[in-house]
C-alpha cells in the first residue's frame, strides 16, 4: 500500500499583503498566496493522502483575525475534502497559531504542544509526532521533546516526525552557509530511529539531508521543503516549491520512503540594481532607471541599492511614488538603504 504526503512549508502568508492598502501598486503578498494554492492542487485534487505544513504559514505573529482567516483557507479547503492536514507552527507564529479557533475542523491538526497524532489514512495507521517550533534551545531539548510527543515503535502503517527547525548540514544562501552546531540545531546524531522520515520547515532553500556533516548515515532522511516564494534575495537563485514523498505502509517497519519529487513553483525573478552607480552619468537618475527598469524583466522583484548620500532632486526619485511612477506595473521596487542617507549634511 502506498502513501502519499504532499509537504509545503514557510508560506510566509501576509507578507506584503495589506488588507487595506493606501497605495495601487504590485505587491508580492499574492504571489505567496497563489504559490500556496498551487501547491495544494494535488491535493485538492485527491492525489495525495495527507498534507503537511512545516511552519511559518504566517509572516509574523501579531496578525488581525481576517489573515488567519485568509492564511487558513487554502489548508481547510483541502481538509474539507476529508485530506487530513498537520501544521506545525513555526518561529513566525512565535511557535503558536494567533485565532487558533479559527483553525478548528475535523481533518486539521495543529502541533499546539509536543504530542503525535494518529490518523487513519486510506485503511492505515498513520503516526504523525511533533511540537511547536523550540525558538531558543532545540540543540539541548531536542531529545526531551521528542520524548513528550510519546511516540512509540508500535501498531503504526506509517511514522512521520514534523519539525520547524535547523537540523545539522542544511544549507542556504549564495554562499551556501552551513549549520554545524549550536543551541539552535539540532545534531544529526539526535534524530531519532523508527521514523520513515522527518518534514521539516524554516530553512528556506529545498534540500534532502541524509548523513551528518561527519558523513555517518541519518537515521531518516530529512526533507525540507523550503518556501513557496522567495522571502529575501538571499533566495534569488533558488527554485521554490514543494515536495510529494511516497511510503510504503508496513505494519512493522513504521513504513519506508520509496520516492520523492520536488514540484517548481513560479518564483519571480530578483534582480539588483545600484542607484549610486546610476549617477553622475551625463542623464540624470530619474532617466537612468526608468530605462533599467524598461529593460528589466517586467515580473521582476527589483532591489535599488542606495549607498551613498543623494542630493535633493535624487533623494526625489527614490520616494515610493516616483519609483511606482518610474518602475512598470507589473514590478515591485524596495529601496534598500546601505545606511543612513539623507541626513541635514
Ligand atoms: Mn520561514
Amino acid at each position: 500500500m502506498i502513501l502519499r504526503v504532499l509537504l509545503l512549508s514557510d508560506t510566509h502568508l501576509g507578507f506584503d499583503f495589506p488588507l487595506r492598502p493606501r497605495v495601487e501598486r504590485r505587491r508580492r503578498g499574492p504571489d505567496f498566496f497563489a504559490n500556496t494554492r498551487a501547491a495544494l492542487a494535488p491535493a485538492r485534487r485527491g492525489e495525495v493522502d495527507l498534507v503537511v505544513h512545516g511552519g511559518d504559514l504566517l509572516f509574523r505573529s501579531k496578525v488581525p483575525a481576517e489573515l488567519v482567516r485568509l492564511a487558513l483557507e487554502p489548508l481547510l479547503e483541502v481538509a474539507d475534502t476529508g485530506v487530513p492536514v498537520v501544521l506545525v507552527p513555526g518561529n513566525h507564529e512565535r511557535s503558536t497559531l494567533p485565532f487558533p479557533l479559527l483553525a478548528a475542523h475535523a481533518h486539521l491538526h495543529v502541533f499546539d504542544q509536543p504530542r503525535t497524532i494518529g490518523i487513519d489514512v486510506a485503511g492505515c495507521r498513520v503516526a504523525v509526532a511533533g511540537f511547536p517550533c523550540e525558538r531558543k534551545e532545540i540543540g539541548l531539548r531536542f531529545a526531551e521533546l521528542v520524548a513528550a510527543t510519546r511516540w512509540q515503535a508500535g501498531a503504526d502503517d506509517l511514522r512521520l516526525l514534523c519539525l520547524h527547525q535547523t537540523v545539522e548540514g542544511a544549507t542556504v544562501g549564495p554562499q551556501n552557509y552551513t549549520f554545524r552546531s549550536g543551541s539552535d540545531i539540532i545534531p544529526g546524531s539526535d534524530l531519532p530511529n523508527g521514523f520513515a522520515a522527518v518534514l521539516c520547515g524554516h530553512i528556506h532553500r529545498h534540500q534532502v539531508l541524509t548523513h551528518d556533516l561527519g558523513r555517518r548515515p541519518l537515521p531518516a532522511p530529512v526533507f525540507y521543503p523550503g518556501s513557496v516564494e522567495r522571502t529575501s534575495a538571499a533566495e534569488r537563485d533558488e527554485a521554490k516549491g514543494f515536495l510529494v514523498l511516497e511510503f510504503e505502509a508496513g505494519r512493522d517497519t513504521g513504513g519506508r520512503l520509496v520516492g520523492w519529487r520536488f514540484h517548481e513553483l513560479p518564483a519571480r525573478p530578483m534582480i539588483d540594481i545600484d542607484a549610486s552607480s546610476e549617477r553622475g552619468q551625463d542623464v540624470d537618475l530619474r532617466s537612468r532607471l526608468r530605462s533599467r527598469f524598461e529593460s528589466a524583466d517586467p515580473d521582476a522583484v527589483i532591489r535599488l541599492k542606495v549607498g551613498e548620500s543623494l542630493t535633493e532632486e535624487e533623494r526625489l526619485v527614490l520616494t515610493a511614488a516616483s519609483l511606482r511612477e518610474l518602475a512598470l506595473p507589473t514590478q515591485t521596487v524596495e529601496v534598500a538603504w546601505a545606511r543612513r542617507t539623507g541626513g541635514d549634511t
